[in-house]
């Protein structure tokens, strides 16, 4: 196979560079990464070559369930009546039918630019509340899925014991996700045999609400030092009161006073921010994950984007539960959510960087590597060789300057313009399409049968 591949025009660190050589060895590390280079007569030249982004939050289970929440129950409908929904369909799904939606999600993902994950799992146990014979069951199925389709991913297996602050006893409904500390470290400790340059193992307590203080600090105490630590922090205004209520602090507040935050953590949401707290997580190095189209379908309110910017802020996208497979979409409602909020424009940038497309690209990179922990989101020797080959013929990009096309991408209309996508130097995507396309639809419309059938 093939293991290079020469760019007329290729995104670095530090922007668009010209005439750009890139090889990689077999393990799909970056090797040579060469710009003003000479291609060969035979070569064939790319346009437009690019990172691939890193989704750093998923919840694959609930692609299935994408569309099929937007009917108004008999009260107002909120998040909290979305999860009662939520939870009724997620005591259905089975391990195989987890790894059959998570692959058909995988490879949308990538279609769409995305070359890395971060699946926030949680659905570890049976319907029935007991753990499978094998207790790694179902983190094997998403992982497994993940291979398959080609994509990296850091598996977060998710500490989750009470259902709301006070350590308040699991609800019947959560008995899928019911976890200690002990055994999500035995859970890690299984999944070790399935780390590789393509995965890797971090861990998520859940939220302030489902993991306390004291069981934050035992996991993190006993997790290797280099893994990603997740968790879902101020998504909802009730979850700020409820937080205020049971500890006198908001959420962020809490997790900034009783936890060492660093960059291998990752904030999740963490939408409903003070000043004080906008800047602590800025200061922490920590990554704020805005999860933007699953935040606007659940109605929980504006990140306060420009603020975090100003103060130097961390963040990157994810797709949550997965109302979009697209970060063109996620990162262009980013910018507008924040343009209707402040009827302005351009609110994403730096002084250094104006273009917002150009911002919000390379941003969401950094960010989103420093979530998953793994080598990604650089065109840079030792990073993987995870890349998108926009398609340079498509109308929109035809003779375009580098310098135009992301704000052409994530602004201009909406065809899919990845044509081909390599991740850790294999070719995955190629003219728009999956390589196990066929196969990977064919197992998600049988087991979307079968679940539809409930
Ligand atoms: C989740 N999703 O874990 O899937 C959550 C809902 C909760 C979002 N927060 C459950 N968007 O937060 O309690
Ligand atoms: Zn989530």
């Amino acid at each position: 196979m093939k293991q290079s591949l020469f760019a007329k025009h290729a995104l670095l660190g530090d922007g668009w560079a010209k005439n750009v050589r890139l090889s990689w060895n077999m393990n799909g590390d970056l090797t040579i990464v060469q710009a003003e280079a000479i291609a060969l007569p035979h070569e064939v030249q790319q346009g437009y070559v690019l990172p691939g982004m890193i989704n750093l939050h998923s919840h694959a289970f609930q692609r299935a369930m994408a569309g099929m929440t937007e009917i108004a129950g008999a009260g107002p409908d909120s998040f909290w009546t979305w999860r009662d929904l939520m939870y009724r369909y997620a005591l259905h799904i089975t391990p195989a039918q987890m790894q059959a939606i998570a692959a058909q999600l995988y490879a949308e993902c990538l279609r769409h630019g995305y070359t890395a994950v971060c699946e926030f799992h949680y659905l570890h146990r049976a319907p029935d509340g007991a753990f499978y014979a094998n207790m790694a069951e179902t983190a094997e199925r998403v992982i497994g899925a993940a291979n398959a389709t080609g994509i990296g991913i850091s598996m977060l297996p998710v500490l989750y014991s009470h259902a709301d602050f006070n350590d308040q006893p699991l609800r019947s409904d959560q008995r899928r996700f019911s976890t200690d500390v002990e055994q999500i470290l035995q859970l890690i400790q299984q999944l070790e045999s399935s780390r590789n340059a393509q995965v890797e193992i971090g861990v998520a307590p859940h939220s302030l609400r489902a993991a306390n203080v004291g069981q934050i600090r035992a996991l993190v105490a006993a997790l290797p030092k280099t893994r990603p630590i997740h968790i879902h922090i101020a998504e909802q205004e009730r979850e700020v009161d409820a937080c205020l209520a049971a500890s006198g602090k908001r959420p962020v507040e809490l997790l900034l006073e009783t936890q060492q935050l660093d960059q291998r953590w990752c904030l999740v949401h963490a939408t409903h921010l003070n000043p004080a707290e906008v800047a602590g997580i800025a200061a922490s190095g920590a990554v704020a994950g805005i999860c933007t189209s699953t935040e606007g379908n659940l109605g929980d309110g504006f990140f306060p984007l420009p603020d975090y910017i100003a103060a130097q802020g961390q963040f990157g996208i994810g797709s949550d539960s997965h109302v979009s497979h697209s970060p063109i979409e996620e990162l262009r409602w980013l910018e507008y959510g924040q343009r209707l909020r402040l009827q302005g424009r351009n609110i994403a940038q730096v002084a250094g960087q104006r273009r917002v497309g150009d911002f919000l690209w390379q941003a969401c990179l950094q960010g989103g590597a420093k979530a998953s922990g793994r080598q990604v989101g650089q065109l840079a020797v030792g990073k993987r060789a995870d890349l998108l080959i926009l398609d340079d013929q498509h109308p929109n990009l035809q003779d375009l300057p580098a310098a135009e096309v992301l704000n052409t991408w994530i602004f201009a209309g909406n065809d899919n313009l990845v044509r081909d996508v390599i991740v850790g130097g294999k070719l995955v995507v190629q003219a728009g399409r999956h390589v196990e396309q066929e196969r990977i639809q064919r197992e998600y419309v049988a087991c979307m049968r079968e679940l539809r059938r409930l």
